[in-house]
């Protein structure tokens, strides 16, 4: 738009004191002509056409031409059609294409977006009576899981396109967030209640799922403390100056708290002694890391420590109950 902030304004002025007036036509069809005026006898002098196309959303705009014999002149200057959408900007005029000026030809013009703009102008005089142009215009869907436009839409799983839109589906045992675009897991309800043994994030050291809150409770007998162990291999989405604002770790224990913890460095070796612990693991809609494994053990007051074996089942060193 030409005239910024004060547009109805101007607009308004602009249509007063343009020679011939200032013509818009709206087109919001899904397909439609455009034909400059008197076509196919020689257009007027003086014109100042715009047609604003608008398409629905996913859908972009293709524009060809029929028939077009505008009057040439040296880059345009006299009379021309310029075909306008965001980043594109095409100018048109003339019988033949030369070092200097461009007709359509058999070639379209595709929109990136759901608008376009067509405008028409010509000068003073029209003395060859030439014939001007016809054009259509027809909705082309957007494959938005091939072209992934924009980054933000993309899907996190799986995508399927169709006519006027896409949706996002997810792998087997994940469950589409209400952003309609990430897979999260439902990993609310884990509770430990053995002496010991070994708590991850789901997948790991795979990426772990987007858009998550898990939650993993150890509960043992009091007069137990806990004691948690992080594996090597601990990786989270971080920020270089923000502490963990994307995804992050966060272990209550009793009134102690640990965390959040994010990033690649290892936590290592906490002892919490506390027999209650309550992990929140968050994770944001973006980004691939391979998350976090611990192994937990507890000591009892009147007994021994207790290990997870490699088999996983529960072992106690030292004495017994
Ligand atoms: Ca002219
Ligand atoms: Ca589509
Ligand atoms: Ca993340």
């Amino acid at each position: 738009m030409r005239t910024g902030g004060m547009g109805c304004f101007w607009l308004f002025v602009l249509c007063l004191f343009s020679p011939a007036g200032a013509n818009f036509t709206e087109l919001t069809g899904m397909f439609g002509q455009i034909q400059s005026p008197n076509y196919p006898e020689g257009y007027p002098s003086d014109l100042d056409s715009t047609w604003n196309i608008t398409v629905p959303t996913g859908f972009r705009i293709k524009l060809y031409f029929m028939h077009f014999d505008l009057e040439p002149s040296y880059l345009c200057e006299y009379d021309y059609v310029k075909v306008m959408s965001d980043d594109l900007q095409e100018t048109f005029c003339g019988r033949e294409s030369t070092d200097t000026e461009r007709i359509p030809g058999q070639e379209f013009v595709l929109t990136n977006s759901n608008t376009m703009t067509v405008t028409f102008k010509t000068d003073f005089s029209n003395e060859e009576r030439f014939t001007g142009f016809e054009a259509h215009y027809s909705a082309v869907d957007i494959d938005e899981c091939v072209e992934k436009l924009d980054e933000a839409l993309v899907c996190d799983h799986f995508c399927h396109n169709y006519i006027g839109g896409f949706y996002c589906s997810c792998r087997f045992s994940y469950i589409l967030h209400s952003d309609n675009r990430t897979c999260k897991v439902e990993c609310r309800d884990n509770v430990f209640t053995e002496k010991s043994g070994v708590i991850s994030s789901p997948d790991y050291p795979y990426s772990y799922p987007k858009s998550s809150d898990c939650l993993y409770r150890i509960e043992l007998e009091e007069g137990f403390t806990i004691s948690l162990e992080f594996a090597d291999i601990f990786d989270l989405e971080d920020h270089p100056d923000v502490p963990c604002p994307y995804d992050y770790l966060k272990i209550k224990a009793g009134i102690k708290e640990f965390g959040p913890y994010c990033g690649d460095k290892s936590p290592g070796k906490i002892d919490t002694n506390s027999s209650s612990i309550h992990i929140h693991f968050h994770s944001d809609d973006s980004g691939d890391n391979q998350g976090w494994k611990l192994t937990f053990t507890s000591v009892g007051k009147h007994s021994g420590k207790f290990l997870p074996d490699p088999e996983g089942n529960r072992r106690s060193s030292g004495r017994s109950q």
